[in-house]
C-alpha cells in the first residue's frame, strides 16, 4: 500500500463524507494504492455511522470507532497503527486543510522524509481568522527561538511522512494531547535530522459543525509543551 490518509473526527457529520469523497476522487486519479482511515471518537452527531453507511463494502475507506478513548493526538496514532501505507498523511476533517495539496505532498516526500504544510511560508495563510493567523504566527516565532525549530508552522497538523521515520520510536510519547503533539513530532524529527520541507497552505473555512478548539486552554497547553521540552522535562526516551 502506497498511502494512508488518517482523518480524526469528532462531530464532523456535516463535512466528513464530502471530504472523503473529494480525497477519494483525487487519489483515484493517481497511480497509487491508498486507504482512507476515519478515526472517530464516538461522535454523538453520527459521524461514524455516516461514513460506515456511505462506504460500506469499499475496502479503501475504513471507518474506525473508538469507544473508550478520546482526544485528537491519540486518535491520529490509533489511525497510524491501523494503517498500512508506506506514506501517511494526517489532516483535519472540516476542510480547514484543502485536500488538493495531497498529490503534491505525496510527490515531494519522494525527496524529503516529511512534507509539512505551513501558513507562514510564502503563499501560505488563513482565510478563516486574522486573529488566529497572527496569534499563531507570534507563537510559532516563540517556538522557533525557544526550541531552535526551523519549521515556521508547528501547529498545522497537515503533513505527509514516510512511515519508517516512526520505526523504533515510542510514538505514544509524541502523540498525546491536542495540537501540541505536532510540536513534539516536528521537534523530534528535526533533532533526528530528517529532511523536512514546508509547503504553503491556506486554511479554508470549516464546513459546518463546531470548533473543538478552546483557544485559551490550547494556548496554555502549547506553551507548557514548549517549556517542558526546553527545560528537559519532556524527553522521548
Ligand atoms: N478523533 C478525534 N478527533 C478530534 C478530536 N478533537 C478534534 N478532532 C478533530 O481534529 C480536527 C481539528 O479540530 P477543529 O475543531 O477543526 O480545530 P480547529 O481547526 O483549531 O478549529 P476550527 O477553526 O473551528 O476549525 C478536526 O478534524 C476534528 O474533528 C477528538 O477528541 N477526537
Ligand atoms: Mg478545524
Amino acid at each position: 500500500m502506497n498511502l494512508s490518509i488518517i482523518l480524526p473526527t469528532y462531530n464532523e457529520y456535516d463535512a466528513i463524507n464530502a471530504l472523503v469523497t473529494e480525497i477519494y476522487e483525487i487519489l483515484d486519479a493517481q497511480p497509487l494504492t491508498f486507504e482512507i482511515i476515519v478515526v472517530d471518537d464516538n461522535s454523538p452527531d453520527g459521524t461514524y455511522e455516516a461514513v460506515e453507511t456511505k462506504w460500506r463494502g469499499n475496502p479503501r475507506v475504513r471507518p474506525v470507532l473508538r469507544l473508550n478513548e478520546k482526544g485528537l493526538a491519540s486518535a491520529i496514532l490509533h489511525g497510524i497503527r491501523q494503517s498500512e501505507g508506506e506514506k501517511i498523511i494526517v489532516m483535519d476533517t472540516d476542510f480547514n486543510h484543502p485536500p488538493n495539496l495531497i498529490p503534491l505532498l505525496v510527490k515531494i516526500t519522494a525527496y524529503f522524509d516529511i512534507a509539512s504544510c505551513s501558513r507562514y511560508v510564502i503563499g501560505g495563510g488563513m482565510e478563516t481568522s486574522k486573529f488566529r493567523y497572527f496569534g499563531s504566527k507570534v507563537f510559532n516565532k516563540f517556538v522557533h527561538y525557544t526550541l531552535k525549530m526551523q519549521t515556521t508552522d508547528n501547529l498545522s497538523g497537515y503533513f505527509c511522512f514516510k512511515r519508517e521515520i516512526l520505526d523504533g520510536l515510542p510514538a505514544e510519547k509524541i502523540f498525546f494531547g491536542y495540537g501540541d503533539y505536532f510540536i513534539r513530532f516536528l521537534y523530534v524529527m528535526q533533532r533526528l535530522k530528517h529532511p523536512i520541507i514546508e509547503i504553503p497552505v491556506v486554511y479554508k473555512d470549516r464546513l459546518g459543525g463546531l470548533s473543538k478548539t478552546d483557544l485559551k486552554s490550547e494556548f496554555f497547553q502549547y506553551l507548557k509543551t514548549v517549556l517542558k521540552i526546553k527545560l528537559g522535562l519532556w524527553k522521548l526516551s
